[in-house]
């Protein structure tokens, strides 16, 4: 990319010295013009192709060297000015290049630097060649010049113009996959790979938000905590991508059931926990049960012949001064407490 760039400005000053030799066949330059210019641009080109293809620019923070080529392209034109002020409008029109391609890379310090520095050696110049500073239009030749040089470098100006847009559209395109990717990772590392409900690290984090709006703002919520009956057995008798399945399928009926706001994630195992907002557990009560009906009435048999699953669940509502471990602790009592009564059953911590 860097190489290619400068490619195109090692074509930009073999367009300056053609046409500098045009002049001097128009009558209005010597020869060691146009053979001084080429001289001095195949040097300049060659150091730059030498440094840019070194590892040297990759150290630095201006990897294009814009910050030495727009000094040393300024510093050819302001002495070709200075030694050549018949084609003075030449040089000076050179200099919008240089500060187009100046303005892709350089930030708006160094810019002002840059205009700053040109405007010295610019004045310092035009003094020096006062009286002789021409734009040469005596023959029809030359005037074909003039109109073939403006046109040459405008047509330079708005190419690099419009290479800037095209770069800020791409940085824009890569800013946007960017920020695409980063919200990916955040949803794949917030979810369980095999159920896809949220993982325990996101239910913990959305615990503890509804934890401190229970604090801060008196809005009660609801934890129930989900354990499959017997879910040993159910691997042990019809295989463990069965039991992956039980625990897909689950996780579905759950959040089906479940209203919008409330959050459901796998715990761990087959755990699963439920947070239920701005309910009480008489309330929430209806809505577990449902889900435990649901299970128990679901045609698991598609699944595996002779499949039947059951669940339990322990729920507990917020009371002040709760933590996670808590409320998690009592919701986990009350599961214990569902399955030491003969389990498929819901009960309320106490
Ligand atoms: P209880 O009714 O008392 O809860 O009995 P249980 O058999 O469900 O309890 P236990 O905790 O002994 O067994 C849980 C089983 O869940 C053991 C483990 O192999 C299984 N299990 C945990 N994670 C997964 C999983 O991702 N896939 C499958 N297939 N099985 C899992
Ligand atoms: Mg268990
Ligand atoms: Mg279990």
């Amino acid at each position: 990319m860097r190489l290619r760039m400068q490619s195109l400005v090692a074509i930009s000053y073999g367009v300056d010295a053609t046409l500098l030799l045009l002049f001097h066949f128009a009558g209005t330059l010597p020869l060691w013009v146009p053979a001084a210019y080429l001289a001095v641009a195949v040097v300049a080109c060659a150091l730059f192709f030498l440094l840019l293809a070194s590892s040297w620019p990759e150290r630095r923070n201006d990897q294009n060297l814009t910050g030495i080529q727009m000094p040393v392209a300024a510093a050819v034109q302001l002495t070709f000015l200075l030694l050549a002020p018949q084609l003075g409008f030449f040089f000076l029109t050179i200099l919008f290049i240089v500060f187009a391609f100046g303005a892709l890379r350089l930030d708006p310090k160094e810019a002002s630097f840059a205009w700053a520095a040109l405007a010295a050696g610019l004045g310092a110049v035009l003094w020096q060649v006062r009286g002789e500073l021409a734009l040469p239009n005596r023959t029809e030749f030359e005037i074909v010049l003039v109109w073939a040089s403006f046109t040459l470098v405008f047509g330079r100006c708005v190419f690099l113009g419009v290479y800037g847009s095209k770069l800020r559209v791409s940085l824009r395109k890569q800013a946007d996959e960017l920020a695409a990717s980063i919200r990916r990772i955040e949803e794949l590392a917030s979810r369980d790979e095999l159920t896809k409900a949220l993982n325990r690290r996101s239910m913990l984090a959305i615990l503890e938000q509804h934890l401190s709006a229970a604090q801060n703002h008196g809005q009660s919520f609801c934890v129930a905590l989900f354990d499959l009956d017997n879910f040993k057995q159910i691997n042990d008798r019809h295989g463990h991508l069965t039991g992956d399945q039980v625990l897909q399928t689950f996780s579905q009926l759950t959040q089906a059931t479940m209203r919008s706001s409330d959050s459901f994630g796998r715990y761990g195992g087959e755990e699963f926990l439920a947070v239920l907002v701005g309910t009480t557990p008489e309330l929430a009560l209806n809505l577990i049960e449902r889900v435990r009906l649901r299970v128990a009435e679901y045609n698991w048999t598609t699944i595996s012949p002779g499949l039947s699953v059951r669940v339990s669940a322990g729920l507990a509502g917020y009371r002040q001064h709760d933590s996670i471990t808590s409320v998690t602790g009592r919701a986990d009592r009350a599961l214990y407490e569902a399955k030491k009564t003969g389990r498929d059953r819901v009960a309320v911590a106490a």
